[in-house]
């Protein structure tokens, strides 16, 4: 039925097409053809400068209306301490591309009304001109330069690795379709090594448990943390096929690749706390967050730092998403406490623990929810 329907229009327009065809030649013949140039020319250039006015009051009463949901501006300037010299880059390359956008389809349309049709004018033949070759040619050469130099500079910064000796806490996130794995180094500060081979449904990451510093890591649930102000690095890791480790607001972004392990280091400035507090300042976040429920929580309340995959990994890829919450140290401490040891809590004692019968040193006090030592096999 669809397909009879779709056959008919077109069969339709096709004939409309045709009669309009018929119509406008025997206009010519009435009018002569000059005549039916001259008007169309000029309608043709009236529309033109039409189309121009529409097109860009369009772009500039969009990117005004929807400013404060854009990251980069209003409430969403950067939450890592890396991201406002992003910001800035996208900024200054915003102007120049803005002015040349501008000018060239003023240009473009103008031009197009400007020197439409005439019986009167003839088209000049210039075969060139150096002087403004010399213009058109220096001045994108100048701005591409500085924008180029600019962003090596901006990018050897935002990319750069820790330094010897520098604070930092180091977690690995692992991505698979379609979740992320998240590993906290536990209590010792450091995570454990890790083989694919000893990957199993129980052992995702294929820590190896012969390692002590895999003893106290924690594998943790749908909500991660981070204490503000303190300097992440973050291991990046692929199982199956592409992935992308994107945290938006802190303008992190980086390809999560098979066999190739990738690492990002970001300060997060911006707890959730004070993120909410900024969209709070703003009327499109004061609205409901559920349109159903207009007195429940607004949406400045229900905001939250997500992390998403950014490549399109396969059907689940939109379920790729996890819960980051940036807090004070104080609070970050409280919450790491409380995460079980992944190797105490899940594997230990267990036929797949190749510690299995032999005493362990493991001091409880640094190992949450510690399982008390076993005796060794007789
Ligand atoms: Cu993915």
């Amino acid at each position: 039925m669809t397909v009879l329907i779709i056959v008919l229009c077109i069969i339709l327009i096709t004939i409309v097409l045709v009669q309009i065809g018929k119509v406008t030649e025997l206009t010519a013949q009435i009018k002569g053809e000059r005549e039916v140039m001259r008007d169309s020319s000029k309608w043709n250039g009236y529309l033109s400068v039409g189309f121009l006015v529409v097109f860009l009051l369009a772009v500039f009463i969009s990117a005004w209306e929807y400013k404060n949901q854009m990251l980069g501006y209003g409430p969403h300037t950067s939450a890592s301490e890396h991201g406002a010299s992003l910001d800035s880059l996208f900024d200054v390359t915003l102007i120049f591309t803005g002015i040349v956008f501008v000018l060239t389809h003023i240009a473009l349309f103008w031009f197009a009304y400007k020197y439409r049709w005439s019986e009167n004018r003839k088209a000049e033949f210039i075969s060139h001109d150096n002087r403004l070759e010399v213009v058109w040619t220096a001045i994108p050469a100048v701005v591409m330069t500085l924008l180029v130099v600019r962003g090596l500079d901006t990018w050897n910064t935002a990319m750069a690795d820790v330094a010897p000796g520098e604070d930092f806490i180091e977690i690995e996130a692992t991505a698979q379709q379609f979740n992320w794995i998240i590993r906290y180094p536990g209590p010792d500060g450091k995570l454990g090594t890790r083989d694919y081979k000893l990957t199993t449904s129980n052992n995702q990451v294929g820590q190896d448990f012969t390692d002590r510093k895999n003893w106290d890591d924690v594998l943790v649930g749908q909500e991660m943390y981070l204490p503000v102000g303190k300097k992440v690095r973050v291991r990046i890791i692929a199982k199956d096929v592409l992935h992308n480790f994107y945290l938006p607001q802190f303008r992190v972004k980086m390809d999560a690749v098979p066999g190739m392990p990738t690492y990002f280091v970001f300060t997060p400035v911006k707890t959730t706390a004070e993120y909410r507090n900024e969209l709070r300042k703003y009327p499109e976040y004061n609205e409901p967050y559920d349109p159903a429920d207009p007195t429940g929580p607004k949406r400045w309340e229900k905001f939250e730092y997500e992390l998403a995959c950014a490549e399109l990994c396969g059907k689940g890829h939109y379920s790729m998403k996890r819960i980051l919450r940036v807090v004070s140290q104080e609070e970050f401490d409280a919450w790491y406490k409380k995460e079980p040891s992944y190797y105490v809590s899940q594997i230990r004692g267990k036929d797949d623990d190749p510690n299995k019968g032999k005493i362990l040193d493991i001091d409880p006090a640094e190992v949450p929810a510690a399982v008390p030592v076993e005796e060794p096999a007789k």
